[in-house]
């Protein structure tokens, strides 16, 4: 575990001490060129300093870089089923400590508990699933079509990888990039959000206490600016793997451009989930409040549109309506809650700010909720009702832009194809459902939402790690992160050539 120093708690705070946690870099816990630190403080309760970080700077990420690039020119000669048997220790220790990993990512995030303990769990299913692929990473072998010559396909890693994630799902998305460019020999410099760094000191932890080698992980805390924009630029970085907003993400792009570092993005969402006439509605129900409220609707699969035939809207929206108001808000270590916060005071303004434009848009109705919640503690918290408004139009800003908080909007339709046509309408394409029980119209909306992800009778959020994640059109640069597919992220592609004739053979030419 890292190196920790108690630090006094405030006056007001009953709390115990908050604790200072440093860098990462080449296998030591280490302060910050800058001297200065920020506080991480619980959304939930913001009286509650669950720690302290680094405020570093490019000098940090300068070391840091030279750290992955000294480390990077041994460990790409580990053998791959050596790199992965630390990977699957990691797995491992992940369980053991994952209940209270769980509590701190409650702490520091505010989602709930049992959502809290899924993040953690993603992370030892990604371990698991990439140790695997150290005994894999398989290429190709093919005739060549000349005599006495033989031709293979193999993957070659990049070098140091630098990782910008989210706060959303601070452990899980950490190790979609993290395990399988380790795997493939390549070496990390992670910059976390700073409202969720204690999760990634968490997981660096454990790959230190799994005995990682000094320098093939590193990890420096501050913001953007600071650390991300230098680490982005740093000429010893070979690919960017960042997820956050579509505008961050088209600078990150921007700056990888000039020097054609690699950038893998995966941005913004306006999820949406179809409910047609024949669907199950108790089923649609479940699914559109679990995906429009879990994680407080933070998910970038969120489900924030729901696309509804006419003939059953009213079933929907009344089901809907009366299940949502009696969602529970409050403290997510509270087993009795359903909601937590949301994650920062920003992101509580963006929520209430998309509640006043839903308010002053031309048609769509105030169903439920639209308000912060501030009776008793949940006045030190950054807690909103879970919102619903109805009769949503697909052009009005409710329904195209990402609002990434607990808003849902409504939008009746006349048909399936109109439906159809309603899904695809925005500039993003992560995730997409349908409920429907005719298998027909199932398999023409599987092949006709231009999303990433879409599931059938399922709500948009809940991807497993052994599939691709990411989208279409903003939401990505036409890469994804998991499944196989993070393979081809984080390994080039090496084709090789033996001519064991002992004569000149040339190819297209001899016939
Ligand atoms: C996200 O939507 O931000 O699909 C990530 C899920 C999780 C990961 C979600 N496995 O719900």
């Amino acid at each position: 575990m890292p190196t920790a120093k108690a630090k006094t708690a405030s006056a007001k705070s009953a709390k115990p001490a908050a604790v200072e946690h440093k860098n990462f870099i080449g296998g030591k816990w280490v302060a910050s060129a800058t001297g200065q630190t920020f506080e991480n403080r619980n959304p939930a309760d913001t009286r509650e300093v669950v720690g302290t970080f680094q405020k570093s700077d490019k000098r940090d990420v300068n070391k840091a870089v030279a750290a992955a690039a000294e480390a990077f020119k041994s460990w790409r000669l580990v053998p791959a089923p050596k790199r992965a048997e630390i990977i699957f220790k990691v797995g491992e220790r992940l369980i053991h400590y994952k209940d209270q990993f769980a509590r701190d990512m409650t702490r520091e995030m505010g989602k709930v508990l049992k959502e809290t303990q899924g993040d953690v769990h993603e992370a030892i299913d990604m371990s698991y699933y990439m140790a695997g692929e150290g005994r894999r990473q398989f290429g190709h072998t093919t005739p060549s079509e000349l005599r006495n010559k033989f031709q293979m396909s193999v993957r070659q890693p990049l070098g140091v990888c630098a990782m910008i994630t989210p706060w959303n799902f601070p452990m899980a998305i950490p190790s979609w990039k993290i395990m399988p460019a380790l795997v493939l020999g390549n070496t990390v410099v992670i910059k976390p959000a700073t409202d969720t760094p204690l999760s990634v000191v968490n997981f660096v932890s454990v790959l230190h206490e799994c005995g990682i080698p000094d320098g093939v992980v590193n990890m420096v805390t501050g913001s953007g600016r600071e650390v991300g924009e230098p680490l982005i630029n740093h000429p010893d970085v070979k690919l960017v793997s960042f997820t956050g907003s579509t505008e961050v993400g088209r600078s990150v792009s921007a700056l990888c451009g000039p020097s054609f570092k690699h950038s893998c993005l995966e941005m913004g969402g306006k999820n949406a989930q179809m409910v047609m006439d024949d669907a199950d509605i108790d089923l649609a129900v479940d699914g559109a409040l679990w995906g429009g409220f879990g994680t407080t609707g933070q998910h970038c699969t969120a489900t924030s549109r729901v696309i509804i035939h006419k003939k059953v809207y009213k079933k929907f929206v009344d089901a809907y309506i009366e299940r949502a108001r009696r969602l529970k808000v409050g403290n997510g270590l509270d087993a009795s809650v359903d909601m937590g916060p949301a994650v920062s005071e920003s992101q509580l303004r963006t929520v209430e700010q998309y509640v006043q434009i839903g308010t002053k848009e031309d048609g769509a109705k105030l169903l439920c909720g639209g308000h912060r919640l501030t009776e008793g503690d949940l006045k030190y918290g950054f807690f909103h009702e879970p919102t619903v408004f109805g009769d949503v139009a697909p052009d009005m800003r409710l329904a195209t832009e990402e609002i990434f908080g607990p808003v849902v909007s409504l939008i009746p339709v006349d048909s399936f194809e109109q439906a159809i046509e309603v899904c695809n309408s925005v500039i993003y394409g992560l995730s997409a459902s349908i409920y429907t029980r005719d298998i027909n119209r199932a398999f023409v909306a599987m092949r006709d939402v231009y999303t990433g992800i879409f599931y059938i009778n399922a709500p948009t959020i809940g991807a497993e790690v052994h599939l691709p994640f990411g989208g279409t059109k903003a939401t990505g640069n036409g890469h994804r992160e998991a499944g196989q597919a993070a393979l081809d992220v984080f390994s080039e592609w090496k084709a090789v050539y033996v001519d064991y004739s002992g004569v000149l053979q040339k190819a297209q030419i001899d016939a």
